[in-house]
C-alpha cells in the first residue's frame, strides 16, 4: 500500500503559533520508517513553504484570508498529483484550515468523495457566522455544495469550488459546537457522531454505522481530516484547542483501523498537533505518538501484530 507524506507547516488558519512545527515533529518519531515496516512503499514529498502574503488585513473578522487562500491552492495542487499518481495521500498540518486544499486536490483528482471529519469541533463556521475569524473552525464550509451561497468569495479562493456534499458526511467526536453550527447541521441533515454518540453506541457501531451510512450512498475513495484534538487532552493535549471529553487512545485508534479496512481509504489528514502547547514534552511526545499511531492505523497496523507477506521464521 503506497502511502505518501506530504506535509504543510501551516498556521494561520488559528491564531496560535506553534502548529507549523507539527510535521517534523511526526516525522521526528519514525513515521515513515514506521509505516515502511508495516510494507508501505513511502515517498516523502517534503515541506511545502508558503509565501509571505503580508499585509495580510483582516477582512471584518476573518483572519489571514489571503495567505490561507493561497496556502490551501499551493496544496490542492500537491494532493491533487499524488493522487494522479495513484497513491493515497497523506497531509500532516498545520493547521485545519488545511483540509480545504487537502479535500479540493483529492477530489480534483478523483471525484465524489466521502468525508470522514473526526474532531472536538463541527469546523462548518461560515466567514458570516465566526466569531472568532479563525479559518481552521470553518474549511466544511467552503467545501460543501448546499453552503456555496452562504460564503462570500474571498480573496485567493477564487480557485475554490465546492466539492462535497453533505451528505457524503460524516463527523466523529464533536463535542464543542457553536450554535450556528448546530444549527447548520440540523438544516444540512448532516450526519454526526457527537460523544454523546460515542458514550451510547461504542465506538465500533460509530463506525459500523458511518461506514453502512457513506456506502449507501456509493462507495466512494474516503478521506479521512482527523484533528488531534478529537483524542482526550490527557492523551493527546499538545494542540491549539483542547476540550475535555474527548476520544480515548483506543478508540481513536479503532476509528483509523475500520477505515483501513474498508479498502476505500484514499487520503488522510492529520492536524492541528501544536508543540509549543504542551506543557512538558511529555505531553509533546504523547500526542506526537499518537498522531503517528493513528496514521498507522490508516495504513494497516492492527494491534494483535502484523506480519509481512514474505516473512519466514529463522
Ligand atoms: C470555534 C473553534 N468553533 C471556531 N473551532 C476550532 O473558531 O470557529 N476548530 N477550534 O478546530
Ligand atoms: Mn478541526
Ligand atoms: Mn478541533
Ligand atoms: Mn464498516
Amino acid at each position: 500500500r503506497p502511502g505518501k507524506p506530504s506535509s504543510s507547516p501551516f498556521c494561520k488558519g488559528q491564531s496560535r503559533g506553534g502548529v507549523e512545527d507539527g510535521p517534523e515533529r511526526i516525522r521526528a518519531a519514525g513515521l515513515q520508517r514506521r509505516l515502511q515496516q508495516l510494507g508501505c512503499a513511502v515517498k516523502d514529498y517534503g515541506n511545502l513553504t508558503f509565501e509571505d502574503m503580508s499585509p495580510d488585513e483582516p477582512m471584518g473578522l476573518l483572519k489571514s484570508v489571503r495567505a490561507v487562500g493561497a496556502a490551501n491552492q499551493k496544496l490542492s495542487e500537491a494532493v491533487r498529483a499524488v493522487k494522479e499518481d495513484g497513491h493515497t495521500a497523506v497531509m500532516l498540518g498545520g493547521d485545519h484550515s488545511l483540509a480545504i486544499g487537502s479535500i479540493h486536490g483529492h477530489s480534483a483528482a478523483v471525484g465524489e468523495l466521502s468525508v470522514v471529519w473526526v474532531d472536538a469541533h463541527a469546523d462548518i463556521n461560515t466567514p458570516l457566522t465566526t466569531y472568532t475569524g479563525n479559518i481552521h473552525g470553518q474549511p466544511v464550509s467552503y467545501l460543501l455544495h448546499e453552503l456555496r451561497s452562504k460564503v462570500p468569495v474571498l480573496p485567493n479562493f477564487s480557485w475554490l469550488k465546492p466539492c462535497v456534499s453533505a451528505a457524503d458526511v460524516v463527523f466523529i467526536g464533536l463535542r464543542d459546537v457553536d450554535p450556528a453550527e448546530h444549527y447548520i447541521l440540523k438544516m444540512l441533515g448532516v450526519k454526526t457522531f457527537s460523544m454523546s454518540e460515542v458514550d451510547q453506541l461504542g465506538v465500533a457501531r460509530v463506525m459500523e454505522e458511518t461506514c453502512d451510512y457513506l456506502s449507501a450512498r456509493g462507495k466512494k475513495p474516503i478521506h479521512l481530516s482527523y484533528d488531534i484534538d478529537a483524542i482526550d487532552p490527557s492523551v493527546a493535549p499538545a494542540t491549539g484547542t483542547p476540550v475535555v471529553g474527548g476520544l480515548t487512545y483506543r478508540e481513536g485508534v479503532y476509528i483509523t483501523e475500520h477505515l483501513c479496512q474498508t479498502g476505500l481509504l484514499s487520503a488522510v489528514d492529520l492536524v492541528e498537533v501544536n508543540p509549543l502547547r504542551g506543557q512538558t514534552e511529555e505531553d509533546v511526545r504523547s500526542t506526537v505518538s499518537t498522531a503517528v499511531d493513528l496514521l498507522l492505523g490508516c495504513f494497516g497496523r492492527v494491534r494483535e501484530g502484523n506480519h509481512l507477506p514474505d516473512y519466514r521464521l529463522p
